[in-house]
């Protein structure tokens, strides 16, 4: 795979007007026939050729102006078809056949079959792989999709856009004709045919027009995409509420297949799915599968305008579409739930997620400068930084500033393929500000460090804030320029009212956000009668790490009259940080671990705190994760101590509040009221099995937990009694039992399946790689199936820090033979596998060199693919 710069874009040389396609399903042999209309660009090179992107095709049949065209003027290739000799401006017509093979296609990019249903994937290069193409995103045109196909077994045709028509044929065939109306780029195309079950219903937009919906799913599941359609309405009418976009056809569409790379796919009027992201009952599926549901048809929901209607003009600009659309998706949600619970989960995920990234060997600007390969650029920092950036935005320039540049950008770019620089252009233009700094965001990686540091002057009644900020060295940028960071502040007097300042110098504060511009800068508050508490980046308004030594009462401080509930939480966790590290620096020098009651006193009386929601209460409880620990820790750290020491800590916060916790398992009890997915039901749930799992730490027998599990009415309540029972009890008979019910119980039950894969790949320990070694031979195992690889070697070796960091490496070597062996099938989820390894050089010296010399196992082997050769020589340099 040659490297693309970003540098080198330029427009194609002949634009595409018309594209009508006609498949010939068959799961074997599949043809395509491709007629393309075509003119030279205006200014184009008259002699240039037309350079038509593959990946392994055959041509089978070349026309030009339906006219089988001479031999001499092409040269086919399985990965270009180059056209000479053509027309200087008239328009003309290319006819292309090609026929390939869907049941064969492992890699799941282009035509492939899910469980005897035909479906494509096309983002990023995938059209490619059903045709020759001018397969990038900046060329715009209209469809026309002919399908045809064996009626019995696909009573179902589908494409983008509207229905034509259809007719049966005499040979047991028929067909279906389809017509997208809207200019779209090639990885928005979409056909699927098959037999499906059908869940209807339909939504009446703001102006009145009525727009059918339609959720197919396997036969027998129907009632399982009730939730999926409630979320898609809402989402439909949150955006025309809130961002004033109506959708656009009289038709959508999601089809839930089995097999599938991601979590689902925006193709114009015809989403496709992963099932896990539509299916769900009380029975079958938790709360976080509800809430992952109604973000993921919110956000490919969401792609209509940011993304389809306005695309990107090359592959750099993906932040455009996903870092946006991960926005609205994020406002959507908090809009719908708790947002300040909603904040505290994104916030949780950045650190674990984007962060690693961002420190790491793969490092990358939200807007890339170059790729190898396009797919290993669907990342958390083109995502979730991607959406910060989107976010910061809106906090620099408030509600109505935001609007306005939103506003202006659907008018301005509608139907167009754009980039970043017009995206903040809308911004500036709208507001007459200049954004040239704050563009540093998409195009320096690494997170920023900001040291802070405050005095309080009492007699001049000044609080002065001195900020720094450093952007560590990422791969290929060595030196970094000083960002725009908004911190939203609060200044919390001993009552915990609010100081407001006179004035402020030194720098640029608009209402309570302040701008830090400079490497290092000083605000001097006026005007501040008592010596106040702050409460920095609140919200986390800029996604930074902050280094701010605060004492344990000022943080106690916020803690307890934050108005923002994001510092609250935030505030505890700075609390509980020190104690978590240190009881893993004594747990890896043997020393005892004193226990902190100032911590378990904040902590246990935030429990008990009726007058905060639960959810909120649970996430507090939760504590920090043992990758947030090792991250605090920095380098040269031992999984073992990091998590023995934690044990420590829960153990010590569980004798504490030993009554809180009984009152509140037992107060929460649901059982008996009717199960309902919505956010107050979930954070009920989430609070008391918080409260068992600390039950259990006193208690010290699964029996609770046993009894929990034997009780649960709902999938959330059973598959947190299993995790608890199977974590903390790995041995117990109640444990054995407990997970061979749930095997007996669900084994036709895919996505439930996967979750019994993923709680015993996460059982901490030096076992856990006998049991994934064990799970790999179960016959539930199906290595072809991409959520069940990511429950069993995803969780392993993402999730389980002291199982798969074995001393003596043995695990990584197990991930190093399943990404040799899945890279033959399936690439793209082989790629991702792997950069769990991303952070390896952090690890202490002798696990950091077994972990080299399973990286260097990859990178020696005689065949890679593109995407794990990219990963693997990264991860290296
Ligand atoms: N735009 C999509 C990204 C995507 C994808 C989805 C499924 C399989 C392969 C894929 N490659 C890229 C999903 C989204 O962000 O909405
Ligand atoms: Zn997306």
């Amino acid at each position: 795979g040659r490297v693309v710069h970003l540098a080198d874009y330029r427009p194609t040389d002949f634009v595409l007007e018309r594209v009508d396609l006609t498949f010939e399903l068959d799961p074997e042999d599949t043809k395509i026939e491709s007629r393309l209309i075509f003119h030279r660009r205006e200014g184009a090179d008259p002699q240039a050729p037309l350079v038509l992107d593959g990946d392994e095709l055959t041509l089978s049949g070349l026309l030009f102006d339906q006219i089988e065209m001479d031999a001499d003027r092409y040269t086919a290739t399985a990965s270009s078809l180059t056209i000479r000799d053509l027309p200087a401006a008239e328009p003309f017509e290319v006819t292309v056949t090609t026929i390939i093979n869907p049941t064969a296609n492992t890699k799941l990019m282009g035509l492939f079959r899910s469980n005897g249903i035909y479906c494509t994937q096309c983002e990023a290069e995938g059209f490619r792989r059903i045709t020759y193409f001018p397969d990038r995103p900046d060329v715009l045109a209209v469809y026309t999709v002919n399908i045809i196909a064996d009626k019995e077994a696909n009573p179902l045709l589908l494409s983008n856009g509207n229905f034509l028509g259809g007719a049966g044929y005499g040979d047991g065939k028929h067909f279906a004709a389809w017509f997208d109306p809207h200019p779209k780029p090639s990885y928005l195309f979409a056909l699927v045919a098959g037999d499906l079950g059908l869940v209807e219903d339909t939504f009446t937009t703001v102006s009145g027009r009525e727009v059918a919906l339609k959720i197919y799913v396997e036969h027998g599941k129907e009632p399982r995409a009730a939730y999926a359609m409630d979320a898609l309405k809402r989402s439909m009418k949150w955006d025309e509420e809130v961002f004033g976009r109506e959708y656009d056809l009289d038709i959508f569409m999601v089809v839930a297949v089995s097999d599938f790379n991601m979590g689902a796919m925006e193709n114009k009027g015809l989403n496709i799915f992963n099932d896990k992201y539509v299916l769900a009952d009380p029975e079958t599926a938790t709360d976080q599968d509800y809430a992952y549901i109604e973000a993921i048809i919110a956000h490919e929901y969401f792609h209509n305008w940011t993304g389809n209607r306005i695309t990107c003009r090359d592959w750099f600009q993906l932040c455009l579409k996903e870092g946006l659309t991960v926005f609205r998706d994020h406002e959507f949600s908090a809009d719908q739930r708790s947002r300040a619970v909603k904040r505290i989960a994104e916030v949780r995920h950045l650190r674990s997620e984007q962060f690693p990234e961002d420190s790491g060997p793969l490092a990358h600007p939200v807007r890339p400068t170059k790729y190898r390969e396009i797919n290993n650029f669907y990342t958390t920092t083109v995502y979730e930084k991607g959406s910060e950036v989107t976010r910061m935005i809106a906090t620099l320039l408030g509600r109505d500033g935001f609007k306005k540049g939103m506003d202006l950008y659907f008018d301005r770019h509608d139907g167009d393929a754009a980039t970043v620089e017009d995206f903040v252009k809308c911004f500036e233009d709208a507001n007459s500000v200049d954004l040239a700094q704050f563009s540093l965001w998409y195009n320096q990686a690494g997170t920023p460090q900001v040291t802070v540091s405050s005095a309080y002057d009492e007699k001049a009644s000044t609080f002065t804030l001195s900020l720094e900020q450093v952007v560590a060295a990422t791969p290929g940028q060595p030196t970094k320029e000083p960002m725009v960071i908004p911190l939203s502040f609060s200044l919390l007097s001993d009552d915990g009212t609010v100081l407001t300042p006179s004035s402020v110098e030194g720098g640029k504060v608009a209402g309570d956000v302040l701008q830090l511009v400079e490497r290092s800068q000083t605000f001097v508050f006026q005007g501040i009668a008592s010596r106040p508490v702050l409460s920095l980046n609140r919200g986390f308004s800029a996604p930074i790490t902050l280094h701010y030594p605060q004492s344990k009462d000022d943080l106690a401080h916020i803690a307890r009259h934050d108005s923002d509930l994001f510092s609250r939480w935030q505030a505890v966790t700075d609390l509980a940080l020190p104690a978590l590290t240190a009881a893993a620096r004594n747990a890896a020098s043997g020393a005892a671990v004193e226990s902190d009651d100032a911590l378990a006193d904040v902590v246990v009386a935030i429990a008990a705190d009726e007058s905060l929601e639960p959810a909120f209460r649970a996430q507090v409880l939760a504590l920090s994760s043992e990758a947030d620990i090792a991250r605090e820790l920095g380098s040269n750290n031992d999984p073992d101590a990091i998590h023995a020491g934690r044990q420590t800590v829960l153990a010590s916060i569980a004798a504490h509040g030993e009554q809180t916790f009984k009152t509140l398992f037992d107060t929460l009890n649901a059982a008996g009221s009717a199960y309902s997915p919505d956010a107050a039901g979930a954070g009920r749930r989430a609070l008391r099995n918080s409260a068992l799992l600390y039950l259990t730490f006193v208690e010290k027998s699964p029996a609770r937990a046993a009894e929990a599990f034997a009780k649960a009415d709902n999938m959330t309540d059973l598959s947190q009694a299993l995790s608890i029972l199977a974590h903390q009890f790995p041995d117990a008979e109640e444990t054995r039992a407990a997970l061979a019910s749930f095997e007996t119980r669900f084994a036709d039950n895919a996505l439930v399946m996967d979750k019994w894969f993923q709680i015993q790949a996460t059982i901490p320990g030096d076992m856990a790689l006998d049991r994934v070694n064990a799970l790999l031979a179960n016959p539930h195992f199906k290595g072809e199936n991409p959520n069940r690889v990511r429950s069993l070697i995803g969780s392993f070796a993402f999730a389980n820090p002291t199982g798969f960091n074995r001393k003596d490496g043995a695990a990584y070597d197990l991930l190093a033979s399943q990404v040799l062996d899945i890279d033959g099938r399936n690439p793209q989820l082989a790629a991702r596998l792997l950069t769990a390894m991303r952070s390896w050089r952090l690890l202490e010296p002798m696990r950091a060199d077994k972990a080299r010399n399973a990286l260097m196992r990859i990178e020696s082997a005689e065949t890679l693919s593109v995407d794990v050769r990219d990963i693997i020589e990264r991860m290296l340099q």
